[in-house]
Order: C-alpha cells, then sequence, then structure tokens
C-alpha cells in the first residue's frame, strides 16, 4: 500500500482556548506545535491562524508570520497548505487573498455551500469557479474539501469545465452537523463516488476522527487530524498537543504494515513542484 499522508490541521477558525487550552492560536506556537507534528509523522500542516485579538483572520500579515514561524521551526519543511474556507462568513476576498498574494504550494478549495454547525458556509458557485481559476493560474495545488456527496458531483463539473486539473485531491470532511455524518458507510460511499485515479484523505470531526482515521489507513486513503477537527484524545479526555493526535495514527498505520510518508514523499505523490 501507499505510505500513508498525514496532515495537521492544527488550530482551525470555530475553536477557542477555552474549548482545550493546548489550542496553538499564536506563529509561536504554531511553529512549536508545527515542529512536533511533523517529528511525530505529519506531512502538510493545514493553517488557519489568527489576530492578535485570538479571533479567526485572513490578514496576510498574520498568514506570513506564521508560515515564516512554521518554516523556521520545522525540520523537515512541511507542505504548508492554507485556508481559503477560513471562518464562516468570512468575505470571499479574505478567503481568495493568501493564495493570490502568498501563493503557497498547496491550499483548500472549498465547492458546495452546507449548514455548518449552527451557521451557514457559503460557497456561491460563482466563487468558486474564481477561486478555482485562481489556483490554476497560479499553479496552487488544491486540496478540495467536500462534507457530503453532492460536493463531489460539484469537483467533478469543475474539472469538465477546465477550471480543475487531474488528478483531484479530495479531503472528505465527514461528521459536520449539517454535512455527511462520519459513519463508515458514509466514507465507503465517498471513497466510491471518486474515480480511481484521484487521492483522497478523511478528516473526521469529533469522536468520528479516530475510527475514520483508523478506516482510512487500511483503506489506503490519507488522513487528517488535529484540534481543527477534534479537540479530544478520548471521550472526556482533552489532546494535550496536536503532535499527540498525530503521533497515534503513525503509530496504528506503522502497526498495520503502512509506513507514513515525509514531506518531500507527499510532495511527489501529490504532484507538487
Ligand atoms: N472553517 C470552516 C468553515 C477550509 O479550511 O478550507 C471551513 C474550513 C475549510 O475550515
Ligand atoms: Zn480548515
Amino acid at each position: 500500500m501507499k505510505k500513508l499522508i498525514l496532515t495537521a490541521a492544527i488550530t482551525g477558525a470555530e475553536t477557542s482556548k477555552e474549548m482545550n487550552p493546548a489550542l496553538p492560536i499564536t506563529p509561536e506556537e504554531q511553529a512549536a506545535d508545527a515542529k512536533a507534528c511533523v517529528e511525530a509523522g505529519a506531512a502538510i500542516i493545514h493553517l488557519h491562524v489568527r489576530g492578535s485579538d485570538t479571533k479567526p483572520s485572513q490578514n496576510l500579515d498574520d498568514f506570513r508570520a506564521s508560515i515564516e514561524a512554521i518554516r523556521a521551526a520545522c525540520n523537515p519543511k512541511p507542505i504548508i497548505q492554507l485556508s481559503t474556507g477560513g471562518a464562516v462568513g468570512a468575505p470571499m476576498e479574505q478567503r481568495i487573498a493568501p493564495i493570490v498574494e502568498l501563493k503557497p504550494e498547496m491550499a483548500s478549495l472549498n465547492v458546495g455551500s452546507m449548514n455548518f454547525i449552527d451557521d451557514v458556509f457559503i460557497n456561491h458557485p460563482e466563487d468558486v469557479e474564481k477561486l478555482a481559476g485562481h489556483f490554476k493560474d497560479l499553479g496552487v495545488i488544491p486540496e478540495v474539501e467536500v462534507y457530503e456527496p453532492g460536493h463531489i458531483d460539484i469537483t467533478k463539473s469543475l474539472v469538465k469545465k477546465g477550471l480543475l486539473n487531474k488528478p483531484v485531491h479530495y479531503q472528505f470532511v465527514l461528521g459536520v452537523p449539517g454535512g455527511c455524518n462520519g459513519d463508515a458507510r458514509s466514507l465507503v460511499f465517498m471513497h466510491e463516488s471518486i474515480d480511481s485515479d484521484d487521492s483522497w484523505a478523511v478528516a473526521g470531526i469529533g469522536r468520528y476522527e479516530l475510527p475514520l482515521s483508523v478506516h482510512a489507513v487500511v483503506m489506503g486513503g490519507y488522513v487528517r487530524v488535529g484540534m481543527e477537527d477534534n479537540l479530544y484524545y478520548h471521550k472526556g479526555e482533552l489532546a494535550t498537543s496536536n503532535a499527540q493526535l498525530v503521533e497515534r495514527i503513525a503509530r496504528v498505520s506503522k502497526e498495520v504494515g503502512r509506513e507514513v510518508a515525509s514531506p518531500d514523499e507527499a510532495r511527489e505523490m501529490l504532484g507538487l513542484k
């Protein structure tokens, strides 16, 4: 089986230190956390940033500060995957700016709208096409975030329109209230719905993180873990760090005979330059 690419989603936008005091917020905290995640086996850091008020930010200087701190702290250098999803309600211009101005190796691309916990996550078709066009023009590799099966159909239509390159790399984000649940049969259905030449990872939300990660390890997919998605190590026991969550899945994967990809191996596997 091909090596496991592990992503650490270290901060997120719907999280706070009140929910878990170990959540990394500042560039220094994110850098220390990312370093530990890379040492534990993460190849990709999925990055949201915060302003000095600790609130979610799409400000370019906030991104620059975190990117520089993470790059300086980590050896090997992980793929830093910028979020263009931001927080629910972030204006589209602010969501687009990080890829246009900072030209990362990789960034997330959200293709469909949905209820999102107690809010609405809007991805208007016109904006999605515009954003996808920027990825293509700039050569930024998108990770397509899909929260329910309809988002896979939208992705396929973007490929048909020439706005997305093949192979597509999907992230199945399962268990967001408002999207598809995180049962194993949902993962199997999502997996069967994509083309066989595409690649995929799963991000299980909350209590779904551990079982879906283990399913993906044995199904041959990739895995995302981290406090953006799940604040707990076990039921009622907060995670002490993102690295603790990464280390667990790296350990499970190696136990079943599947090695973990280094950042450079992940670059090669995902077609990054
Ligand atoms: N915060 C969510 C509304 C992404 O990073 O692209 C969107 C999100 C997805 O986290
Ligand atoms: Zn995110």
